[in-house]
């Protein structure tokens, strides 16, 4: 251990300890811009470029980046002496001298690092006046929007792309006064290899990169009196909606979200759970199907669109191992515009289909041309949960104070199965829960397959199906989901089954959620809030959903019928 001294207070740390961790020891938050610290990736942003968390070390002429100085064995610090608070307040005033003063109206308004810490530090006016940075925004894509005029250069975007993704689509962009972070040449987004998996946003502390907004176009829809307007919400949204009022994070908002979304005048709320559920009725059948039948294993799941994506662009000779499955998202998607629209008497070009999805590569799925049939797409806008609270507070809708309501029939039943689509390791369990019954015709008493949970980035489990010893692989995050892949390439890969989501934890952690400053504690209570939801409900397998059983029998036949593979499976393009 290290012996040293924070403001007059001697404390240890182990070697190794920075000088900015070592401070929280003390209670004391010296503010950066620039740092990103993912315990569980092991991953952390440590580029020192935004020089606010400067602090004094006894002996050292110069002050020393916290964030990146190691505490040495009797090392004498002072992180609230003038010097380094004006120093601090001189790395924040020369950042907002090349800042576009749009706040009341930016995207990341009270969301926005660099505007909080302004007035943490007390900024009032900018001694710095000149030249400002006037590149056009890239609005190339379905899913982000990327404004260089709002790049402050603490490169966490370049980390969670190139270290957690390892997608290598950001970098540094020109040089000197003119840099900021883009893809190589300033491509536009859409004509890179970018999964549009949001990490980029989810990290941004500034507005440089955003969502698409979409909110708008639900307006102009419900708006609409010749437009029947449907919505659906996925598992992991009903985790984290509450954060963006002031609810803790963990909270179970269901009922309430769907009560939020019945006070929007949407005609039929409905559960993307629902369709997680038919995903697993589809994709066990097609498991079972490739381990009887020698077909290509291991199968990969595919519900998540900037794995989908990632895979497209950098295995393309693989395309064969994912599941032919659409995602629950699609798939309800596409029962709306046909079970329903037929049940309710409808014409499909006349439903309006929203999603609110964790996830801003949804967006991008929405508009895959594969996944639009007769003209008509299986669903027509998705917000992100980020944007569905928006939506309710312009509405004057208080959240907290809704009571709670049910989803609506025929698309409204779930399963626990389906609630834990949300979390890494969940897809994978709900698949297990309903092949093991179908593969042994036992009943399975112990639903909780805990060797299948947890936050390490890559996990493995043989479950014990029948004479079968399943072997499962679980990766969150690409980078990890990248090694599992090279390994089946190389062909030594020992699954059978493999379990890939783009962001780090699954949709909980997803680019469209509330934003959570790097803090994994936040994702880590999200997703003891999904398994709770799972352990609340009656029914815990998919196969049990009584409304799924009456879709197969009144409509699909059986899992992967004909119809049932028109409508719910699909195909990928390198
Ligand atoms: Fe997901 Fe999925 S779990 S991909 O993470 O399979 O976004 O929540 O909706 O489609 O169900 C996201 C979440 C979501 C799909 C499901
Ligand atoms: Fe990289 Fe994902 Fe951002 Fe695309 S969306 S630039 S892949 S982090």
């Amino acid at each position: 251990m290290l012996h040293i001294t924070i403001n007059g207070q001697s404390i240890q740390v182990p070697e190794g300890t920075t000088i900015l961790d070592a401070s929280k020891v003390v209670n004391l938050d010296i503010p950066t811009l620039c740092h990103l610290k993912l315990d569980d990736f092991g991953i952390v942003n440590q580029t020192a470029s935004c020089r606010v968390c400067m602090v004094e070390v006894e002996g050292r002429p110069a002050l020393v980046p916290s964030c990146s100085e190691l505490c040495t064995e009797g090392m004498v610090i002072r992180t609230d002496s003038m010097r380094a608070i004006n120093a601090r307040r001189t790395a924040v005033e020369l950042l907002l001298s090349n800042h576009p003063f749009d706040c009341l109206t930016c995207a990341k308004n009270l969301e926005c690092d660099l505007q909080a810490l302004a007035q943490k530090l007390g900024i009032r006016e900018i001694q710095y006046t000149g030249e400002k940075m006037n590149y056009p925004m890239d609005t190339s894509s379905y899913a982000l929007i990327k404004d260089p005029n709002k790049c402050i250069m603490c490169r966490r975007c370049e980390t969670m792309c190139n270290e957690v993704q390892t997608c290598g689509i950001l970098s540094a962009v020109n040089r000197g006064f003119d840099v900021f972070v883009g893809p190589a040449f300033n491509l536009d987004m859409a004509d890179t290899s970018c999964t549009f998996c949001g990490q980029c946003v989810a990290v941004c502390p500034t507005a440089a990169l955003t969502e698409v907004n979409n909110t708008s176009k639900v307006w102009n829809a419900l708006n609409d009196p010749t437009k029947h307007v449907v919505v659906q919400v996925a598992p992991a949204v009903r985790v984290a909606i509450g954060e963006l009022f002031d609810m803790p994070p963990g909270t179970i908002s269901t009922g309430k979200l769907v009560s939020a979304l019945k006070a929007l005048n949407f005609d039929s709320v409905f559960d993307t759970d629902f369709g997680a559920d038919l995903t697993i009725m589809e994709e066990a059948t097609e498991l079972i199907d490739r381990i009887q039948n020698g077909g290509t294993l291991p199968m990969l799941t595919s519900c998540c669109p900037a794995w989908v994506k990632f895979f497209e662009h950098q295995f393309p000779d693989l395309l064969d191992i994912p599941s032919t499955c659409k995602s629950p998202q699609i798939m309800l998607g596409s029962m709306i515009k046909s079970y329903y629209a037929e049940k309710a008497d409808l014409d499909p070009a006349n439903i309006v289909s929203v999603s609110v999805m964790p996830c801003l590569a949804k967006k991008a799925e929405a508009a895959r041309p594969e996944l639009t049939k007769d003209a008509h797409s299986d669903v027509d806008i998705v917000i992100t949960t980020r944007e569905l609270g928006q939506m309710l507070k312009i509405a004057g809708i208080d959240f907290e104070g809704l009571s709670n309501s049910e989803f609506d029939q025929l698309l409204g039943e779930s399963t626990g199965a389906s609630v834990i689509f949300g979390t890494t390791g969940g897809v994978i369990e709900a698949a297990v829960r309903t092949a093991y019954e179908w593969l042994t015709h036992e009943t399975l008493e112990k639903v909780e397959f805990k060797q299948l949970r947890g936050m390490e980035g890559i996990r493995s489990a043989t479950v014990k199906v029948g004479d079968m010893n399943l072997r499962i692989g679980i990766a969150h995050g690409l980078g990890n989901a990248r090694k599992l892949l090279n390994d089946i390439r190389d062909g030594v890969s020992k699954f059978d089954v493999i379990e890939i989501m783009a962001c780090p934890g699954g949709c909980i952690g997803g680019g469209g959620q509330p934003y959570h400053h790097g803090d994994m504690e936040i994702i880590k209570l999200r997703q003891q809030a999904i398994y709770q939801e799972d352990h609340n409900k009656k029914l815990r397998k998919s196969h049990e959903n009584p409304y799924i059983l009456k879709l197969y029998k009144d409509y699909l036949g059986k899992p992967n019928s004909e119809k049932a593979h028109k409508l719910l499976h699909t195909h990928y393009t390198p």
